[in-house]
């Protein structure tokens, strides 16, 4: 990729480099070179577009907002353009949708794929950020941008005498696509998300499935059904209305949430609401659709989960197992679906192996050996064990700000963000799903983010400012009201991604803005139409 003479920045090879080609990396490559006629520079480590639908190719992969948002909706053309059959989008229909828009707006041509970042350091003296690949270059920009994805960094545990085993090992975010794992006997690790995907599409066609488990999970039904061309062109008639409520509201996946406390209905009228949802299915439709403070107060959260806790017993027929498969802790993780989960572990082809009982002691030439010497021979193992969430990309890249300080130091306590998107010492950096931003459905949060990002450069360009950072004080302050916000929420209590609780080591700290998309757009909003008072700007020039 060679320097273009369109950069506007003097002394820079170009305006803006732009990390990651998924939904959040795309976008800006469209709206600050084809909106704002910026000379912009992505890359990916990639072979290509797609982000986190080009790396979970696993089987079963699917998206769990449903297929109508799950998309972008700044075009009404490629709105309208929309492909679906189905409720959910699987992984394939997402990776299409995702090539679609890269070749209708040519996004292709400003990225050099197949290229990992592995340091950006801001230059002080230039005021320019150097961004170095590893393919030993290095290029200069004024502004970066971090697509990097929050959940992209594999957390894959190294277990004892993991290189000692003989058959093939895979994570489900870094899937070989030529795996096949038919007729043959595969282990699962992990039973999160993912694993209750890949545990849902295996268990069929391998000869033997082994599930280790270590934490229970509640999983509600999918409800993956087919959608028939008249609900699609009245949902394309409607994206005007559907996407205002969207971004008005909590989680945005669609519906509207609840506005009726569990806690004061009669357990009748509870059990006929969650029944009727586990009929239409969805996850978070579960948590936030049924009731309005399931996810706030222990007496609805109870009330929810002893409804999936009912249904497990129901549905696994070896009571033994279903006592295994039922959930200890409260129901505040990210809430799972996937048609019939707890079917699977009626299966004669399907053994679960409790991991929290009996834990793995180690992986052997032919399979993983349990601390009790019980053993399972197996031909794949499948790591469905997450990610380092939301700053795992951004610790493994050497990330240095002003006067050299490393946002590794930065963040040693927990990654920090103000507005989930920028942070002190590190200016004209702006980062998409960075710590302490929105948790919902994420394609209209990150294209909120984005939009709020190119008006923000936008600004500076127009305004000719040489630099933008947040205050210490703005940004502890945003920290400040994430924790409180988490606090008033049941989440905390439960260990999980959301806060780092499933990276070894990782500190247990508030990672998102859980008050829903419609408040964090005000907030937002405020920052920029109040004249972005919370920030500094220009300071390199004072420096230098
Ligand atoms: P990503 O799509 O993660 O893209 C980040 C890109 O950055 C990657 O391509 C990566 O290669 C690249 N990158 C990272 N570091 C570097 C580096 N150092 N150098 C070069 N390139 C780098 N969200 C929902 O809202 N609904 C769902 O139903 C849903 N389902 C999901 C299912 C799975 C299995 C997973 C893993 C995630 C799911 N998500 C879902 C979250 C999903 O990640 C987001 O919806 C969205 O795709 C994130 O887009 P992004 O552009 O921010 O990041
Ligand atoms: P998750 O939700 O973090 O789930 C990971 C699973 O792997 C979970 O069941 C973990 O158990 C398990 N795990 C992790 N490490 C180990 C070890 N060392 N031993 C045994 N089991 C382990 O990741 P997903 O990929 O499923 O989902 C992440 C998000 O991506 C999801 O929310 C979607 O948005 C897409 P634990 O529960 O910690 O006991």
């Amino acid at each position: 990729m060679t320097k273009s003479e369109t950069t506007k920045t003097k002394g820079a090879d170009y305006d803006a480099v732009i990390i990651g080609a998924g939904f959040g990396g795309l976008y800006s490559v469209y709206k600050l070179r084809d909106e704002q006629g910026l000379n912009v520079l992505g890359f990916d480590s990639a072979g290509d577009v797609g982000g986190t639908w080009y790396w979970n190719r696993y089987p079963g992969a699917v998206s769990d907002t449903e297929s109508y948002v799950y998309r972008y909706s700044f075009s009404g053309e490629l709105l309208q353009k929309g492909r679906w059959k189905t409720r959910y989008l699987t992984q394939p229909e997402i990776l299409d949708y995702m090539n679609e828009v890269a070749d209708h707006y040519d996004l292709r041509r400003s990225y050099q794929f197949g290229t990992k970042v592995t340091a950006t350091h801001f230059d002080d003296v230039a005021g320019l950020w150097k961004v170095t690949t590893d393919k030993g270059q290095t290029v200069t920009a004024k502004y970066l941008i971090t697509g990097l994805g929050l959940l992209s960094a594999v957390n894959k545990p190294n277990f004892k005498g993991i290189d000692s085993f003989k058959g093939q090992i895979m994570h489900t975010g870094a899937w070989a696509q030529d795996a096949n794992l038919e007729g043959k006997r595969v282990g699962v690790i992990g039973t999160g998300s993912t694993g209750v995907q890949v545990i849902i599409a295996t268990a069929p066609i391998a000869k033997h499935l082994t599930v280790f488990q270590r934490s229970a999970q509640y999983v509600v039904p999918i409800g993956n059904t087919p959608q028939s061309a008249e609900v699609i062109a009245e949902q394309k008639a409607n994206y005007d209305d559907i996407w205002k409520q969207v971004k008005s509201s909590v989680v945005a996946f669609g519906f509207e949430e609840s506005t009726i406390p569990a806690e004061t209905a009669s357990e009748e009228v509870r059990n006929a609401v969650f029944e009727a949802a586990w009929q239409r299915g969805g996850g978070f439709y579960f948590m936030f659709g049924t009731f309005c403070d399931i996810a706030t107060s222990q007496i609805a959260n109870d009330a929810a989960a002893n409804f999936i806790k009912t249904k497990i017993t129901q549905i696994v027929k070896d009571p033994v197992l279903a006592k295994t498969l039922t959930p200890k802790d409260i129901y505040a993780k990210r809430p799972l679906c996937g048609n019939n989960y707890y079917d699977v572990y009626n299966r004669d082809n399907v053994t679960l192996a409790d991991v929290k009982a009996d834990p793995i002691a180690e992986f052997t030439p032919s399979g993983i050996r349990l601390q009790s010497g019980a053993e399972h021979e197996l031909d794949v193992v499948i790591f469905a064990t997450g990610f380092d969430a939301v700053d795992g990309n951004y610790t493994r890249i050497d990330m240095r700000g002003r006067n050299g300080v490393t946002m590794r130091e930065k963040w040693k306590d927990g990654p920090l963000g103000y507005l989930g998107m920028m942070e002190t010492d590190f200016p004209n950096f702006f980062m998409i799903l960075g710590p302490n931003g929105p948790f919902t459905n994420l394609p209209p949060s990150i294209e909120t983010q984005v939009e709020w990002i190119a008006e923000t450069i936008e600004m500076m360009e127009a305004k000719g400012r040489a630099s933008i950072e947040p205050t210490e004080a703005a940004r502890d302050e945003w920290v400040g009201l994430c924790r409180t916000i988490a606090d008033m929420t049941l989440f905390p209590k439960a260990e999980s991604w959301i806060f780092g609780a499933n990276s070894p080591g990782k500190k247990n700290v508030v990672m998102f803005y859980m008050a829903g998309l419609g408040n964090y757009r005000n907030a937002i909003g405020a920052v920029k139409d109040g004249g972005y008072q919370t920030m500094v700007f220009d300071r390199a020039n004072a420096l230098v």
